[in-house]
């Protein structure tokens, strides 16, 4: 970390900005992530962070579990640390309330304002307001934040989830002022919405202290245009009021295809001058689930293509910058998926922003996942967190679901925590909460059985081929629960794979596994199933998504189904994974770098036309002379042609009830060596696009492994790939070596290490008698010095001169 560096001029120039903006707008907001200290010490006391001398500068979003999440010790630093940042405030106006406007911290938040505690606030991922109007000054002030992620029960989610608690101030923090009488909140809702006509109502709530008589309200919407389409004024004469608009004609409908936003402004007068303004963007939708039947948005059947997504990336964990996130939603939905479940937490708010503008409906999450059902303060802290997302995230129109949770029974964090009936109640206790605040969205929650008729969207667990039973009983289960609950709809199922891992013939579990199963079972130590069976590799997961596309997209009964989960994601449950650590379920790896699986997604629901060549990490393979192998091209191309070796081997229509590759496969005939793949695929309009790989084939089988080779190649970002291969006797690469490798930088610069992605982690498993590292060069010129070893290679060594 920098040491602390204030740059006067910087500092200055801002403060004027902000002055200007205070005396020009009604309200402000003023980013204020830069140049805070940040103390890794858990004192309860403010005057010891005060005087403690070892802080450090950073900007935010930060959290102190970026890199001991994913290193290669066991646990996560769960305490609390301190934040610390000199606040200069040139002018106060008396006329004015100031707050600090986290957007999240986790988990427990106090902060205090020149050596008074101003306020606090229990549980992470949703934002909080800390009123500091009265113990400000005019210059600087000093702010501490004491944030906590210390173990603790009473406040969701458990610990016990599959997924890490990141400590800190993850999230953008913003200086506002406002003037004493100004706008609390407003809440949009679109009564009656159809493609001739629709209404909307406006409910605003108000501050007035000194109870001015001569408030007034200007309701404005404009359409995507810009047109006003309908205003109102109306004087304020109690906490709330509200405007409805009717008759708006022919209204733009938002929708997956064509995400039309309308603008609404409201502004607050006192007289003639403006008091305060909100503006919020507005979707016309409605939809409906069908009892036991599909899905409809806007009248039309919308068969849900949804996938998951959790808060978290390589070297940053939960502190991700707001292009991080809307990196994530854009490639959601360039895949072509049209729904995300925000797992297993409500996120940034660049999310919903990005949700709204992008097309993505989303189901959004209270974090009670897993851990059961608590003590009293526990019912407090989780009824107050469903409140907060639901007034939060309210006027989203993406937003259709608000989920009660996830696995909200497993393994229990108080007695008697897996109680039935203690259980129900309290769920009836939210989801009365939740329909009281937001009559118009669905309640759902996700594998708990017993309370599946409380919530008015459940979706059971179904796991086919993965946790249980094989991937081709997958109809079987849908049509189970199509019959058997009313609002079913399926999320969650994928399987782990690891980059670069293929086989020729990939475990399915045929005749060892029960196949018609597809539960998960909590402890995995009594089962057989294809997470423990099979190779995790990149072939075998794409067969499976592959089944399940073609299954659910042909289905016309079926709501739909949510992929787990669309990026590789931390867990401190997983240490043994083939990169510890990790969730692997990813579609992508924990940089958003496309895996096969990717592809497959794609070539079912993108619009833009592409074709891959299955795989582009599969570029080494081996078998008997003439045995044809069976390729697979994934395209959304209605016609597609493969050559081998400049040689046609046809053209092949795409047809969506064939399975694989929906009809797009070809058998090819390896030589020996390299092996040049071409497909070219054609779309209905004729325009063509392509993908080409290169095998290198052998005909020899490789022995077992006696030695790993080190090579490196330097890449584009100046850092150098070191690669590690286990090769026989004959110095062929051992295709089907899968043990643990381990680097280590000797000398001349540092690895990448602790990213959790497939060059990025110290220890890793080999993928088809490989494995991979990033090392970054110090500067020095001096050669790199690494090496590799595991159990039974004891150490390779390479000197990376440096160019
Ligand atoms: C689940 C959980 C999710 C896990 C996932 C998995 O059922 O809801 O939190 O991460 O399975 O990968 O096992």
């Amino acid at each position: 970390m920098k040491k602390l560096h204030f740059n006067t001029f910087s500092i200055f120039a801002l403060f004027v900005l902000f002055q200007i903006c205070l005396s020009s707008f009604a309200q402000t907001k003023m980013n204020i992530n830069d140049n805070w200290l940040y103390l890794e010490n858990d004192t309860q006391k403010l005057n010891e962070a005060q005087k403690a001398s070892n802080w450090t500068s950073l900007n935010l979003p930060h959290t102190w579990n970026a890199e001991d999440a994913t290193d290669l010790n066991p646990g996560y630093r769960r305490d609390a640390s301190w934040y610390q940042k000199k606040l200069n405030i040139p002018k106060i106006d008396k006329n004015r309330v100031y707050s600090l406007y986290f957007e999240g911290s986790n988990v427990t938040t106090k902060v205090y304002v020149n050596g008074k505690e101003a306020g606090s606030h229990i549980g992470g991922y949703i934002g909080f307001s800390i009123d500091i109007t009265n113990l400000i000054k005019e210059g600087n002030n000093d702010i501490f934040v004491r944030v906590d992620n210390s173990y603790d029960i009473e406040i969701i989610p458990s610990q016990k989830s599959d997924f890490f608690i990141y400590g800190g101030i993850t999230r953008d923090v913003w200086l506002v002022s406002k003037y004493k009488n100004h706008i609390e909140n407003i809440k949009i809702t679109t009564p009656e919405v159809s493609a001739k006509k629709a209404s909307l109502q406006v409910v605003s709530s108000f501050v007035n202290p000194d109870n001015s008589k001569d408030l007034s309200l200007t309701v404005t919407l404009k359409n995507p245009k810009g047109k006003k389409v309908a205003s109102k004024t109306v004087l304020v004469t109690d906490r709330t009021s509200t405007i409805t608009f009717e008759n708006i004609t022919n209204p733009e409908l938002w929708d997956t295809e064509k995400p039309n936003l309308y603008r609404l402004s409201a502004v607050l007068s006192e007289k003639n001058q403006i008091k305060d303004s909100i503006s919020e963007k507005v979707g016309f939708r409605w939809f409906e689930f069908k009892d036991h039947g599909p899905f409809y948005l806007n009248g039309k059947r919308l068969l849900i293509r949804g996938t998951h997504r959790h808060e978290e990336q390589a070297s940053v964990g939960a502190a991700m910058s707001n292009e991080q996130h809307w990196a994530d939603m854009k490639s959601i939905k360039e895949m072509g998926a049209n729904f995300v479940r925000l797992a297993h937490y409500p996120q940034d708010p660049e999310v919903y922003k990005a949700c709204d503008e992008l097309g993505l409906l989303v189901w959004d999450e209270l974090p009670w996942c897993r851990g059961g059902i608590g003590n009293d303060v526990w019912k407090t802290n989780t009824k107050n967190m469903l409140a907060e997302i639901i007034n939060q995230n309210y006027n989203h129109p993406s937003i259709i679901i608000w989920s009660l949770g996830n696995e909200i029974n497993w393994l229990p964090d108080f007695p008697d925590g897996d109680n039935d009936k203690k259980t129900n109640e309290f769920l009836t206790e939210l989801n009365d909460i939740a329909h009281k605040l937001d009559p118009t969205r669905k309640t759902a929650i996700r594998k708990y059985y017993e309370g599946s008729h409380i919530v008015d969207v459940f979706s059971p667990s179904i796991w086919s081929g993965w946790y249980s039973g094989s991937y081709k009983s997958y109809q079987k289960a849908i049509d189970v629960y199509k019959k058997e609950y009313k609002h079913f709809i399926h999320a969650e199922y994928g399987g782990d794979s690891h980059v670069g891992r293929h086989s020729e013939n990939p475990i399915t579990g045929e005749n060892v596994i029960k196949a018609e199963g597809w539960e998960e079972a909590i402890v995995q130590t009594k089962v057989a199933n294809i997470a423990q069976i099979g190779d995790w590799s990149e072939n075998y997961i794409v067969d499976l998504f592959d089944w399940h596309l073609h299954i659910s997209e042909n289905d016309p009964t079926f709501v739909g189904n949510i992929q787990w989960a669309f990026k590789d994601f931390a867990t401190p449950l997983r240490p043994e994974d083939d990169i510890p650590y990790i969730n692997q379920k990813g579609l992508t790896d924990r940089n958003g770098i496309p895996k096969d699986a990717y592809y497959v997604f794609k070539s079912y629901w993108a619009k833009e036309p592409f074709a891959y060549i299955e795989s582009h990490t599969w570029t080494e393979r081996q078998g008997p002379e003439n045995t044809p192998r069976t390729i697979s091209v994934f395209s959304n191309c209605e016609k597609v042609t493969f050559f081998h070796n400049g040689k046609s081997l046809g053209e092949k229509q795409k047809n969506l009830s064939l399975y694989p590759a929906n009809g797009l496969t070809w058998d090819v005939n390896f030589t020996k060596g390299e092996n040049i793949l071409v497909a070219v695929g054609k779309t209905k309009e004729g325009k063509t696009v392509s993908d080409t790989l290169k095998v290198n084939y052998r005909f020899n089988k490789n022995d077992t492994a006696v030695s790993l080779q080190l090579s490196s190649e330097k890449l584009k970002n100046g850092n150098y790939l070191v690669t590690a291969i286990a090769v026989d006797n004959n110095n062929l690469r051992c295709l089907d070596y899968e043990v643990s490798v381990y680097f280590q930088c000797l000398k001349g610069g540092k690895t990448l290490k602790n990213q959790g992605t497939p060059t990025g982690s110290e220890s890793i498993r080999m993928a088809n008698g490989k494995a991979s590292i990033e090392v970054i060069p110090d500067g020095s010129g001096n050669p790199i010095e690494m090496t590799a070893l595991n159990q039974s290679f004891k150490g390779e060594y390479l000197k990376i001169p440096i160019n």
